[in-house]
Protein backbone atom coordinates (compact mmCIF):
# COMPACT_ATOMS: atom_id res chain seq x y z
CA UNK A 1 0.00 0.00 0.00
CA UNK A 2 2.72 2.18 0.86
CA UNK A 3 4.91 1.48 -1.85
CA UNK A 4 3.78 3.72 -4.53
CA UNK A 5 5.83 6.94 -5.32
CA UNK A 6 3.77 9.62 -3.93
CA UNK A 7 2.65 7.85 -0.82
CA UNK A 8 6.66 7.48 -0.05
CA UNK A 9 7.01 11.13 -0.88
CA UNK A 10 3.88 11.75 1.74
CA UNK A 11 5.60 10.23 4.05
CA UNK A 12 8.93 12.23 3.78
CA UNK A 13 6.73 14.98 4.10
CA UNK A 14 5.08 13.80 7.34
CA UNK A 15 8.83 12.93 8.57
CA UNK A 16 10.32 15.83 7.75
CA UNK A 17 7.22 17.71 9.19
CA UNK A 18 7.82 15.83 12.49
CA UNK A 19 11.53 16.43 12.44
CA UNK A 20 10.73 20.16 12.54
CA UNK A 21 7.91 20.27 14.96
CA UNK A 22 10.74 18.42 17.16
CA UNK A 23 13.31 20.62 17.09
CA UNK A 24 10.89 23.59 17.57
CA UNK A 25 10.08 21.51 21.01
CA UNK A 26 13.87 21.14 21.71
CA UNK A 27 14.55 25.12 21.16
CA UNK A 28 11.88 25.73 23.06
CA UNK A 29 13.05 23.87 25.67
CA UNK A 30 16.58 24.56 25.95
CA UNK A 31 15.20 28.45 25.90
CA UNK A 32 12.68 27.64 28.80
CA UNK A 33 15.33 25.77 30.86
CA UNK A 34 17.82 28.49 30.57
CA UNK A 35 15.29 30.78 30.75
CA UNK A 36 14.00 29.10 33.96
CA UNK A 37 17.93 28.80 35.22
CA UNK A 38 18.00 32.49 34.71
CA UNK A 39 15.04 33.36 36.82
CA UNK A 40 16.09 30.55 39.56
CA UNK A 41 15.47 31.82 43.03
CA UNK A 42 17.15 30.92 45.82
CA UNK A 43 14.79 32.80 48.06
CA UNK A 44 11.45 31.18 49.09
CA UNK A 45 8.90 33.82 48.27
CA UNK A 46 7.01 35.38 50.87
CA UNK A 47 3.70 35.81 50.56
CA UNK A 48 1.24 38.69 51.51
CA UNK A 49 -1.24 37.93 54.23
CA UNK A 50 -4.90 39.08 53.08
CA UNK A 51 -6.93 40.28 55.98
CA UNK A 52 -10.93 39.98 55.61
CA UNK A 53 -11.37 43.82 56.11
CA UNK A 54 -11.80 46.46 53.30
CA UNK A 55 -11.02 49.90 53.10
CA UNK A 56 -11.94 53.01 51.22
CA UNK A 57 -9.46 54.88 49.47
CA UNK A 58 -10.82 58.16 47.52
CA UNK A 59 -14.13 56.92 47.11
CA UNK A 60 -12.85 53.03 46.02
CA UNK A 61 -12.98 50.04 48.14
CA UNK A 62 -9.91 48.16 48.24
CA UNK A 63 -8.64 45.05 50.31
CA UNK A 64 -6.76 44.72 52.72
CA UNK A 65 -3.44 42.88 52.91
CA UNK A 66 -0.24 42.84 55.00
CA UNK A 67 3.66 41.70 54.70
CA UNK A 68 6.34 41.83 57.33
CA UNK A 69 10.28 42.05 56.45
CA UNK A 70 13.36 42.91 58.58
CA UNK A 71 16.75 44.55 57.69
CA UNK A 72 19.61 43.46 60.08
CA UNK A 73 23.41 44.39 60.27
CA UNK A 74 24.50 40.78 59.96
CA UNK A 75 23.51 37.27 60.47
CA UNK A 76 23.26 37.59 64.01
CA UNK A 77 21.16 40.39 64.04
CA UNK A 78 18.78 38.12 61.70
CA UNK A 79 18.62 35.37 64.12
CA UNK A 80 18.10 37.34 66.79
CA UNK A 81 14.91 38.04 65.10
CA UNK A 82 14.09 34.55 64.43
CA UNK A 83 15.91 34.36 60.89
CA UNK A 84 18.17 32.14 60.06
CA UNK A 85 20.07 35.15 57.38
CA UNK A 86 21.75 34.49 54.51
CA UNK A 87 24.99 32.82 53.07
CA UNK A 88 27.03 36.18 53.49
CA UNK A 89 27.32 37.72 56.67
CA UNK A 90 26.38 41.05 55.09
CA UNK A 91 23.74 43.44 55.78
CA UNK A 92 20.52 41.65 54.40
CA UNK A 93 16.86 41.96 54.64
CA UNK A 94 15.02 38.60 55.59
CA UNK A 95 13.31 36.06 55.97
CA UNK A 96 12.35 36.51 51.85
CA UNK A 97 13.50 39.06 48.88
CA UNK A 98 10.55 37.81 46.80
CA UNK A 99 7.51 39.71 47.96
CA UNK A 100 4.20 38.05 46.38
CA UNK A 101 1.77 40.81 46.70
CA UNK A 102 -2.16 40.68 45.75
CA UNK A 103 -2.99 42.88 42.77
CA UNK A 104 -5.04 46.10 43.26
CA UNK A 105 -5.07 45.84 46.84
CA UNK A 106 -3.90 48.25 49.86
CA UNK A 107 -0.67 46.58 51.38
CA UNK A 108 0.95 47.44 54.37
CA UNK A 109 4.09 46.73 54.68
CA UNK A 110 5.73 46.56 58.16
CA UNK A 111 9.93 46.45 58.33
CA UNK A 112 11.57 46.07 61.46
CA UNK A 113 14.94 47.59 61.11
CA UNK A 114 18.30 46.95 63.09
CA UNK A 115 20.94 48.25 61.61
CA UNK A 116 23.07 51.50 61.63
CA UNK A 117 24.38 53.93 58.69
CA UNK A 118 26.20 56.45 57.12
CA UNK A 119 24.68 59.45 54.48
CA UNK A 120 22.89 58.80 51.54
CA UNK A 121 24.10 59.78 48.64
CA UNK A 122 21.18 61.92 47.59
CA UNK A 123 18.62 63.06 49.61
CA UNK A 124 15.76 62.42 47.26
CA UNK A 125 15.85 58.95 48.71
CA UNK A 126 15.25 60.30 52.18
CA UNK A 127 11.97 60.99 51.02
CA UNK A 128 8.51 58.81 51.73
CA UNK A 129 7.28 58.82 47.92
CA UNK A 130 4.28 56.88 46.77
CA UNK A 131 2.78 55.13 50.06
CA UNK A 132 -0.91 56.13 51.31
CA UNK A 133 -0.05 60.36 52.63
CA UNK A 134 3.54 59.85 51.76
CA UNK A 135 4.64 58.86 55.05
CA UNK A 136 6.01 55.95 56.86
CA UNK A 137 5.19 55.50 60.73
CA UNK A 138 8.01 55.29 62.21
CA UNK A 139 7.61 53.83 66.40
CA UNK A 140 3.82 55.13 66.30
CA UNK A 141 4.84 58.75 64.51
CA UNK A 142 4.30 59.71 60.69
CA UNK A 143 7.34 60.98 58.98
CA UNK A 144 7.77 61.98 55.29
CA UNK A 145 10.99 62.22 55.21
CA UNK A 146 14.38 61.44 57.05
CA UNK A 147 18.05 63.79 56.92
CA UNK A 148 21.09 61.76 55.00
CA UNK A 149 22.48 60.96 58.40
CA UNK A 150 19.57 59.16 59.21
CA UNK A 151 18.71 56.57 57.27
CA UNK A 152 19.59 53.16 57.46
CA UNK A 153 18.47 51.93 54.38
CA UNK A 154 15.73 52.37 52.24
CA UNK A 155 12.95 50.39 50.18
CA UNK A 156 12.43 50.91 47.02
CA UNK A 157 9.92 49.36 44.64
CA UNK A 158 10.17 50.15 41.17
CA UNK A 159 9.48 48.95 37.51
CA UNK A 160 11.85 46.77 35.55
CA UNK A 161 13.21 49.11 33.36
CA UNK A 162 11.99 48.20 30.02
CA UNK A 163 8.53 46.85 31.80
CA UNK A 164 4.86 47.85 30.79
CA UNK A 165 3.51 47.14 33.42
CA UNK A 166 1.36 49.78 35.51
CA UNK A 167 3.86 52.12 37.16
CA UNK A 168 4.39 51.32 40.90
CA UNK A 169 7.54 53.32 42.83
CA UNK A 170 7.29 53.57 46.58
CA UNK A 171 10.61 54.71 48.22
CA UNK A 172 10.42 54.51 52.24
CA UNK A 173 13.98 55.26 53.91
CA UNK A 174 14.24 53.41 57.10
CA UNK A 175 15.67 55.12 60.16
CA UNK A 176 18.77 54.15 61.30
CA UNK A 177 19.83 52.77 64.88
CA UNK A 178 22.32 54.50 66.97
CA UNK A 179 25.99 53.56 67.49
CA UNK A 180 27.79 54.83 70.17
CA UNK A 181 31.37 53.59 71.79
CA UNK A 182 29.71 50.82 73.84
CA UNK A 183 27.63 49.73 71.03
CA UNK A 184 23.99 49.73 69.55
CA UNK A 185 21.73 52.82 71.58
CA UNK A 186 18.71 51.06 72.93
CA UNK A 187 15.59 52.58 70.62
CA UNK A 188 12.67 53.52 72.43
CA UNK A 189 10.77 50.97 70.26
CA UNK A 190 9.32 47.81 72.16
CA UNK A 191 8.35 45.58 69.35
CA UNK A 192 11.60 45.55 68.92
CA UNK A 193 12.84 44.82 72.30
CA UNK A 194 14.61 48.34 72.17
CA UNK A 195 16.71 47.04 69.35
CA UNK A 196 15.64 48.63 66.01
CA UNK A 197 12.76 50.57 64.61
CA UNK A 198 9.18 49.45 62.99
CA UNK A 199 8.41 51.36 59.81
CA UNK A 200 4.98 50.68 59.03
CA UNK A 201 2.97 52.14 55.47
CA UNK A 202 0.56 51.31 52.96
CA UNK A 203 0.50 51.71 49.78
CA UNK A 204 -1.95 50.24 46.72
CA UNK A 205 -0.61 48.33 44.25
CA UNK A 206 -2.12 47.94 40.60
CA UNK A 207 -2.45 45.40 38.48
CA UNK A 208 -0.65 42.24 37.96
CA UNK A 209 2.89 42.37 37.24
CA UNK A 210 6.53 41.74 37.95
CA UNK A 211 9.18 44.37 39.78
CA UNK A 212 11.72 44.65 41.90
CA UNK A 213 13.26 46.36 44.63
CA UNK A 214 16.42 47.45 46.20
CA UNK A 215 18.11 49.67 49.02
CA UNK A 216 19.18 53.26 47.96
CA UNK A 217 21.29 53.30 50.45
CA UNK A 218 25.35 53.15 49.70
CA UNK A 219 25.83 49.89 52.45
CA UNK A 220 27.94 47.66 50.41
CA UNK A 221 31.56 47.24 50.67
CA UNK A 222 34.03 50.13 49.86
CA UNK A 223 34.77 48.23 46.39
CA UNK A 224 32.27 50.72 44.48
CA UNK A 225 31.92 53.85 46.78
CA UNK A 226 30.15 51.17 48.70
CA UNK A 227 27.91 49.73 46.34
CA UNK A 228 30.11 46.23 46.51
CA UNK A 229 29.30 43.20 48.29
CA UNK A 230 25.46 42.79 49.99
CA UNK A 231 24.46 46.07 47.53
CA UNK A 232 25.63 44.54 44.04
CA UNK A 233 24.87 40.67 45.09
CA UNK A 234 21.11 39.90 44.29
CA UNK A 235 19.40 39.05 47.46
CA UNK A 236 20.49 40.91 50.23
CA UNK A 237 19.84 44.34 49.08
CA UNK A 238 17.37 43.84 46.43
CA UNK A 239 14.79 41.27 45.53
CA UNK A 240 11.60 40.98 43.25
CA UNK A 241 8.50 41.93 43.66
CA UNK A 242 5.63 40.22 42.18
CA UNK A 243 1.94 41.65 42.24
CA UNK A 244 -0.63 38.75 41.36
CU1 LIG B 1 20.92 48.88 52.23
Amino acid sequence: MSGTPSSISGTKRVASAVVGVLLSVAVVGVVGLTLHAVSKDPHKKLYATKESETIVVDGKTYPKANITMGVYADKEQASEDGYEGQKNDWVQYGPSNHIVLPANTYVTMTIHGYDGGESLNSPFFGKVIGTIGNVVNIDGQDVSELGMEEVQHTFTIHSLPSSDRDPLFINVPLKKVLEDDNGWVPTEDPVTNFKGHTMTFSFLTKGAGEYVWNCQFPCGDGTYAKFGAAMSAYGYMSGKVTVA
